[in-house]
């Protein structure tokens, strides 16, 4: 074994040259593994003994991408075209074998390979366009001539992964290994010798490019990006593929991959994809904080979100007993759960067996007694506080002494809450968004006297159940909420100005949120938190629900729905609202977009600023991915902090005065030192 550097050692296993990348934590493509790959390709060439090369990765994963911290820097070594071209320069047959996730970079030095083999377990993908970028290693040359355009263009143009079965199906691998990959490979390596096969580079397989594809890139390019960017370069450069010489298509690959490199639209992604791995980190909670060990949960209440909730942790084979407080209660909630992994098997997501295996793990009751050997309860019960305390008055009696009783409320004190039991300290929120078993998000609410191993446990978990956890401090709705408050409200100021509900909507579709506000509320329930003693036909969301119009679930709301839920503005909601103009004497204005996208971002900011203040979020990164997981907003923005700095704090400043709002101390305080909040 020679140490040809730190992260790349060659070696020799018979007659076959094997070439080791070791750098942790996912051997990413940085500097350091590029000249390491180039030297041990140029060594290997050199050795005699050996008929061909097997690269081969240590540690969790082949290559899984470009290094993403590197990105910006200038280069003190080979690039990845050098890197591209010492393979393309080997006579030798050259083997990639692949476990866990070879992704970007990665994938792109596996198809600068003559051959891929890999476990069943791997995943394969270009997910370049996440962060703003498209393949710029040849991926986009290189991918298509291997799997054929349309898989070429699902991969890059969404980002998301395959698996080896599908690789293998589409000419993506040679062959997947049932036993251990090294073996496997090498074995694989000694049948291509003996059968004479010697180096196929990927670069002059020519046949799944050639033909008409014209119908397939006009269907591609035609689909709502949302302003977003990349998909469509991305797109164009697999056209290429099609269209050029391979050389004159890596040409452009790597024009367009630089200008999509200095976009702004890729700096907002990649300060995500970084934010996304900040939230994790607590600062007075260490990293090797001790945890409680989850095994078995409770779940009070099999409502949408109770049902929802418990999915999660069924879905990661975490056993949990759901107690409702009526037979009828409990068979519809269990029902719909059924519903809902028959309609994913339906969709060829899972197999009836994989359904059944979920179902086992959720067990329905109809007393707390059940919960007795809990390590974790969670309430999904009305949000009303005398509600909640009651029954965490009932589980701390029931539960075993550390389990972890925890809220779903969407806003109500978690302190308060705690008051009702003998642990506070094992008392915080698990806020979940609905649908709890396909949103992200999850908000961890601590209390004051949350412990800090209750935390590092809940962000464990967070994890574990495949979500964003963020946490967040005890506040009217926490921090997503709170900011949407900031929003709704101004929005609803806008309707007694002259606007309609659907004008509000498309400005922030236009903005690229994937829904608008209104059209949110009526996805939720205008009845949720309204209470019929308390409306006075007031405001339109007073009338629309004296009208017994609750939005989707009654077909119709701020907007009326056909049977498939597609919406359509409502003449009656117009009305409704012209009848309010009248009766409070308003004069109607046409609002323009630019006031009404200031009206709807500011507030938010502003209260994103207070947040921070009052020391409820940890970092302005973390309302980011709040907003990125909870509701929406468009990641190639990068959340409402990034974007403020983005547009200035001044600017944001002056907007909140020019409409009235109460600035926050600190939005005042970082424009006065001229600072963002990326500062903090
Ligand atoms: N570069 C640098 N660091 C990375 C990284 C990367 N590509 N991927 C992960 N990390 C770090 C991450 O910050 C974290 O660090 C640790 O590894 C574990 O990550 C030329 C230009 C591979 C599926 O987009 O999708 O190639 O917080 O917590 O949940 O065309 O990481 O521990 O200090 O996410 O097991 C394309 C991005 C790049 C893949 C593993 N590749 N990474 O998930 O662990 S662009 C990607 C992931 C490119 C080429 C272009 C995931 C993962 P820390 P983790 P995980």
């Amino acid at each position: 074994m020679t140490a040809i550097n730190s992260v790349t050692d060659l070696s020799r296993e018979g007659d076959v040259a094997v070439i080791t990348i070791n750098n942790p934590p996912v051997n990413a493509l940085g500097q350091a593994v590029r000249d390491g790959l180039i030297a041990a390709l140029d060594k290997a060439a050199q050795d005699d003994g050996a008929k061909a090369i097997l690269l081969i990765c240590a540690g969790r994963t082949f290559i899984a991408g470009a290094d993403i911290s590197e990105f910006g820097k200038k280069l003190s070594g080979a690039g990845f075209m050098e890197t591209q071209d010492k393979f393309d320069a080997m006579k030798k047959p050259v083997v990639a074998a692949i476990h866990g996730t070879a992704l970007g970079g990665g994938l792109e030095v596996a198809m600068c390979c003559h051959y891929r083999v890999a476990v069943a377990s791997a995943k394969f993908g270009q997910p370049e366009v996440n962060l703003g970028l498209i393949p710029g290693a040849g991926g986009t040359q290189r991918l298509p001539r291997l799997t054929g355009v349309p898989k070429a263009l699902e991969m890059v143009a969404t980002g998301k992964p395959i698996g080896a079965p599908d690789a293998l199906a589409n000419g993506l691998i040679d062959e997947i290994v049932p036993g251990d990959l090294k073996e496997g490979a090498l074995a694989f390596i000694q049948k291509l010798l003996s059968d004479g096969k010697g180096a196929r580079r990927t670069r002059d397989l020519q046949e799944k490019v050639t033909g008409d594809f014209a119908p397939i890139f006009t269907f591609a390019k035609s689909q709502n990006m949302r302003g977003f960017e990349a998909p469509l370069d991305a797109i164009n450069a697999v056209e290429m593929a099609t269209k050029l010489p391979f050389d004159e298509g890596i040409t452009f690959e790597q024009k367009t991959f630089l200008a999509r490199m200095m976009s702004a639209q890729s700096g907002a992604l990649r300060y995500l994809f970084f934010a996304e791995r900040k939230v994790s980190k607590i600062p007075d909670v260490s990293d090797d904080t001790a945890t409680l060990p989850i095994k078995k949960v409770g779940v009070i209440g099999a409502g949408t979100m109770g049902g929802g909730i418990a999915m999660n942790f069924a879905n990661a084979g975490i056993p949990v007993t759901i107690v409702e407080m009526k037979q009828n209660a409990l068979d519809r909630g269990l029902g719909v759960v059924k519903k809902n992994y028959d309609g994913s098997a339906a969709k060829g997501r899972f197999t009836a067996e994989e359904v059944d295996r979920r179902m086992s793990f959720l067990t329905g009751s109809l007393t707390f007694e059940d919960l007795s050997d809990c390590d974790l309860i969670i309430e999904a019960v009305f949000e009303r506080m005398d509600v909640k305390k009651d029954v965490f008055a009932k589980l701390d009696k029931v539960a075993k002494k550390d389990a972890i009783l925890a809220s779903n409320t969407s806003f109500l004190n978690i302190d308060e809450i705690a008051t009702a039991t003998s642990r506070p300290d094992h008392v915080l929120g698990l806020h979940f968004f609905s649908p709890a078993n396909v949103m992200k998000l999850l908000e961890i609410v601590r209390g004051e006297k949350t412990a800090k191993e209750v935390v590092a446990t809940a962000m464990k978990l967070a994890k574990t159940i495949s979500k964003v956890g963020v946490l967040v401090g005890v506040a009217h709705g926490f921090v997503g909420n709170r900011m949407l408050e900031a929003r709704a409200n101004e929005a609803d100021k806008m309707l007694m100005e002259g606007a309609m509900p659907w004008d509000i909507d498309q400005v922030l579709l236009d903005f690229g949120y994937p829904m608008g506000g209104y059209a949110m509320w009526d996805l939720a329930g205008l009845d949720l938190g309204w209470a019929k003693e308390e409306s006075h036909s007031d405001t339109l969301r007073d009338l629309e629900n004296e009208a017994g119009r609750k939005g989707q679930k009654t077909g119709a709301g701020y907007y009326d729905y056909d049977e498939k839920r597609k919406a359509t503005p409502s003449p009656v909601t117009e009305k409704m609202l012209k009848d309010l103009w009248a009766k409070k004497g308003v004069s109607p204005r046409q609002i323009p977009a630019q006031e009404i996208i200031e009206r709807q971002i500011y507030p938010m900011i502003n209260e994103g600023a207070k947040i921070l203040e009052e020391g409820k979020a940890s970092r302005a990164s973390d309302i980011d991915i709040v907003w990125l997981y909870g509701y929406g907003f468009p990641a190639w923005r990068g959340g409402p902090m990034y974007y403020a700095d983005a547009i200035g704090l001044d600017t944001v400043l002056a907007g909140v005065k020019k409409y009235g709002l109460k600035p926050s101390a600190l939005l005042e305080k970082l424009v006065s030192e001229k600072k963002k909040f990326s500062d903090l």
